[in-house]
């Protein structure tokens, strides 16, 4: 899954893919970079970012949306039923819901949906966010949620424990070292921690430099917990280095796992 995010304060990309297209010619990369999925998003979740109106999204999203959906499977990484339906309309044929509460839209719609895991909103969540268990609280919130999402009509559901949305470092890797815990669920499992703020955190400490790398230096922290990922059973890797997780992915799961 290669992301274009259509934002101007994304923590990853921010500004770079607002204009159209630009958003739609970094989307072509990626999908020529090996990209089975593009999922575009017209509102940063970051901690502190500016809300972004419905209109706004919509308007966002949509045209970048129309001129991929020709060549490959477009998602859309959006908490608003209004915005996910404008999608749809677009040719998106899955929903990315952070807030995991779309799911009766999918189920309208007819299309495929992720629920991810997030503790909080996202103007606060990184406040302090707490769990008595975290791998078992993130496990049992998604499998509910997924099985709300049958239960209401969507035949296509991934669950993805979100990295960095309401998690201290700790939650972070605790999460990631038992993944097999979720996909022992049996639902296909989403891992995006692709350039987060973990990774800088862990080279903080890890690379004896005192400054953590920025977003854009964290490649290769997220190739490793991406191919960790993959050999511990996640069927789908959120990733803006498209390039290289494709290669891992192919390195992996296509080479030494066949
Ligand atoms: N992370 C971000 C946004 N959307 N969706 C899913 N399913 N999983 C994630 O981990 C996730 C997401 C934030 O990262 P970005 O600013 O790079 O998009």
């Amino acid at each position: 899954m290669g992301v274009v995010n259509v934002t101007p304060d994304s923590f990853s990309d921010g500004g770079r893919y607002l204009d159209p297209d630009a958003a739609v010619a970094h989307g072509r990369q990626l999908i020529a970079e090996g990209a089975d999925l593009i999922d575009v998003g017209g509102e940063s979740t970051r901690p502190g970012a500016e809300p972004v109106g419905v209109d706004e999204e919509i308007r966002r999203v949509e045209p970048v949306i129309a001129a991929l959906a020709a060549s490959v499977r477009v998602s859309v990484d959006t908490r608003h039923a209004a915005v996910a339906e404008a999608a749809v309309a677009a040719g998106a044929t899955m929903v990315n819901d952070v807030s995991a509460s779309l799911h009766e839209t999918a189920a309208r719609l007819g299309v495929a949906w992720v629920a991810m895991h997030m503790q909080g909103e996202p103007d606060t969540m990184q406040v302090d966010p707490r769990y008595d268990d975290v791998v078992a609280e993130v496990r049992d919130h998604l499998v509910a949620r997924a099985e709300a999402a049958v239960a209401a009509g969507v035949r296509e559901v991934w669950i993805d424990p979100g990295f960095g949305f309401g998690k201290t470092l700790e939650h972070n890797l605790d999460l990631l070292a038992h993944l097999d815990v979720l996909v022992a669920t049996g639902w296909p499992v989403l891992v995006g921690t692709s350039r987060k703020a973990t990774l800088g955190r862990l080279l903080a400490d890890s690379d004896r430099t005192p400054d953590p790398p920025g977003p854009e230096d964290r490649l290769e922290a997220s190739i490793a917990t991406a191919t960790y990922a993959m050999d511990r059973g996640a069927g789908m890797i959120r990733a803006h280095d498209v390039r290289a997780t494709a290669q891992a992915a192919r390195v992996v799961q296509g080479e030494i796992a066949k």
